[in-house]
């Protein structure tokens, strides 16, 4: 990659002219836009707008289970489920089973009448319904508080803002967004950007206010279409038209004090550019890397949100810490939500 095309191979390469500290963060590079959290919450923070959830938060949320009610928005972690071509699908391998038990085997032979089974699961971390670590993005060379991109590598993994640093985070009150039903719609048009008036305007119609802290999930109706989509449509071509976050919400987000956005698209925001001018998933850099704002993408939002619509409640206790995954980049998981 040189740097006199950047983003494109070349044979060529300078320095860069920022340099980075022993604490690993750049010195004289990027510099966040605004609003941004860079040191709101110390120089070594590595947890972001996660910060925004204390115990109060949690005490809080956990009062807004009264019926018992719980929802899983998972996605099945199966090779027909939606992810990017990019993205190998999920493979579960057997590496025991019931049937070399029955059949025998050496280890059956070593414990007599103890039988079991079990497997192996290999998945990219993004390959379904997860969160992306805030060290997931970065732009012209940083991440979120300034640390440096490079102390991701292959063989080293994530060294700062990996999702491990997250592992006793997302859990407090959930409030869910019905985009696709407040419309009238099962799903929202394609490519409609979700923007701070439509979103203002849902919370008000659904009774529900945004309290700092609270973890935002955006039902676009979008995942159900993948089930029913035209034969040879590929996964590209269904994610392109995804509806999604628009980028007028950067600052609606931040003055919200929203500590987590998660939708059932692909990558929360359009993926159409709004403004061919701007960086590329601009509301990936603006969360990840200025805010440290987590992303979650590929939820399944649709049984809630059912549920929500009938009883009229639209705030949950949601728990949905990641894998405690050293070094990743993000992490499938099972979000629950209460209510
Ligand atoms: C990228 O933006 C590259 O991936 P994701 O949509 O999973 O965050």
């Amino acid at each position: 990659m040189g740097r006199e095309n950047p983003g494109g191979y070349s044979t060529s390469w300078r320095p860069p002219e920022y340099t980075v500290g022993d604490d690993g963060k750049v010195v004289g590079g990027y510099a966040p836009r605004e609003p941004n959290n860079w040191g709101r919450w110390g120089p070594e923070d590595q947890l972001g707008t996660q910060n925004l959830i204390g115990p109060e938060q949690r005490v809080a949320a956990a009062g807004l289970v009264r019926s018992g009610k719980v929802f899983s928005l998972a996605l099945p972690i199966a090779p027909d489920a939606p992810s990017l071509s990019s993205r190998p699908r999920p493979l579960l391998t057997p590496l025991m089973t019931g049937s070399d038990a029955v059949v025998g085997s050496p280890y059956n032979e070593a414990a007599p009448g103890f039988q079991w089974s079990d497997d192996m699961l290999q998945m990219p971390t993004q390959g379904s319904t997860q969160w992306d670590a805030l060290g997931h993005v970065m732009f012209e060379d940083s991440m979120y508080n300034g640390f440096w991109g490079g102390n991701t590598t292959t063989l080293g993994g994530a060294r700062a803002l990996g999702i491990d640093r997250q592992r006793e985070s997302f859990v407090g009150r959930g409030v869910l967004v019905d985009a696709a039903r407040h419309q009238g719609l099962d799903c929202c048009p394609d490519e409609q950007g979700i923007g701070v008036e439509l979103l203002d305007a849902a919370l008000a119609a659904q009774g529900v206010d945004l309290r700092s802290g609270d973890m935002l999930l955006v039902r676009t109706g979008y995942l159900a279409k993948w089930w029913t989509r035209p034969e040879g449509m590929t996964p590209e071509d269904y994610f392109a038209r995804t509806p999604g976050i628009s980028k007028d919400t950067i600052p609606w987000l931040h003055e919200h004090g929203v500590s987590a956005l998660a939708c059932d698209n692909i990558g929360v925001e359009l993926l159409v550019p709004e403004d061919p001018e701007d960086r590329v998933l601009p509301l990936h850099v603006a969360c990840l890397v200025d805010l440290g704002l987590t992303l979650g993408e590929l939820w399944d939002l649709d049984a809630l949100a059912a549920d929500c619509a009938a009883d009229g409640a639209y705030e949950f206790l949601l728990c949905a810490p990641p894998l405690h995954l050293p070094g990743g980049l993000g992490s499938p998981l099972n979000p629950i939500a209460l209510k």
